[in-house]
């Protein structure tokens, strides 16, 4: 499928390059490297290859977000923000950006999110889950209200907010003690970020702002799968004795607020479980790369069986509704 749109499609800058380095053994971070520093020719190839027409790019994890001081995390996130709208602009017809936000500091978060909207036309923001602010130790959700009017911008500007994985912190960790291998991707990076999710709805910040779109990554990061039974539970008419601060079932604001991706999750059953749940118009394409390969998401994609109504609106059609983009 020609003219495809990828959403969660990730850059480094020489600053924020070496978060990645953990994820790849010494022989692969080579190339790694190379890749999430270029945003030129092998992208652009790779794209064409794949049938990917636009790529809306987004800085590496989690950089900004474990910087501890405010400051920093401000003068980092608006220096990838500037680098990565110089490259774009070389190639405004296949590349858009999602901005960085030093969300350490609500405001500063506010005005970068304003500034990179509507000076360098960007198409909303990728953030890496929490903030650590002050001491790395100290984890801060955006579900917390010193958030609300970072979220009231957000919906008044009219451009979705990305919520990206990023591993819990070491005190957070118990349960992974002894099993390395289940952080990053096999099963924190979901854990965390649908954790997240889940305290964004129960907090009642979609009934205080109802046209706030939030996008989730890699077919919804296990809300998607769980999604029912959470509902079942948690919701203010629910079965939960704990009580809930929103009025709305989960479910419903899941199916109205969210998007999902097929980031990184090429699996078919899980897709078309997505199309069920969340419905075809709320499920976008998206690769992942350079930490997956364009080429396997892409082949995947093309011949997923799901209808072909369905693979447009996924493919393309959603997304450039969403961001404007022509087609
Ligand atoms: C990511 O998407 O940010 C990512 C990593 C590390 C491994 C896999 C992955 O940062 O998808
Ligand atoms: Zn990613």
């Amino acid at each position: 499928m020609e003219g495809k749109i990828a959403l969660e499609e990730h850059f480094a800058t020489t600053e924020t390059i070496g978060d990645s380095q953990e994820y790849f053994s010494a022989d692969i971070w080579p190339e790694r490297r190379r890749q999430l520093l270029d945003l030129n020719s092998e992208r652009l190839d790779r794209m064409d290859a794949c049938g990917i027409g636009y790529s809306i790019l987004s800085l590496n994890a989690p950089a900004v977000q474990a910087i501890p001081d405010p400051a920093q995390a401000t003068a980092v996130a608006r220096r990838a923000n500037d680098e990565l709208a110089e490259q774009v602009s070389a190639h405004p017809a296949r590349f858009g950006a999602f901005a960085a936000l030093p969300l350490q500091d609500p405001d500063a978060a506010t005005d970068e999110l304003r500034r990179t909207v509507n000076e360098l036309g960007f198409k909303g923001a990728l953030v890496n889950g929490f903030s650590q602010i002050g001491r790395p130790e100290n984890a801060t959700y955006y579900d917390l209200p010193q958030y609300r009017d970072f979220w009231a911008e957000a919906e008044r500007l009219g451009v979705p907010f990305y919520l990206h994985p990023r591993n819990p912190l070491d005190s957070q960790k118990l349960g992974y003690r002894g099993h390395p291998w289940l952080l990053g991707p096999a099963w924190a990076f979901s854990q965390e970020t649908g954790l997240h999710a889940l305290r964004l709805i129960g907090s009642g910040l979609f009934d205080a702002h109802p046209n706030l779109t939030v996008i989730l990554g890699h077919l919804g990061e296990l809300v998607t799968n769980n999604i029912w039974r959470t509902s079942h539970w948690a919701s203010p008419d629910g079965k939960n004795p704990m009580g809930v601060a929103t009025t709305t079932p989960f479910i419903d604001t899941f199916r109205r607020n969210f998007y999902v991706t097929t980031s990184g999750n090429f699996r078919t059953i899980a897709m078309r479980n997505a199309i069920e749940e969340i419905g075809a118009d709320r499920v976008l394409f998206s690769t992942d790369y350079p930490f997956e390969t364009m080429e396997e998401a892409a082949t995947w994609f093309d011949q997923a069986e799901i209808g072909e109504n369905d693979r447009e609106r996924i493919g393309h059609r959603n997304a450039a509704k969403l961001f404007s983009i022509p087609e």
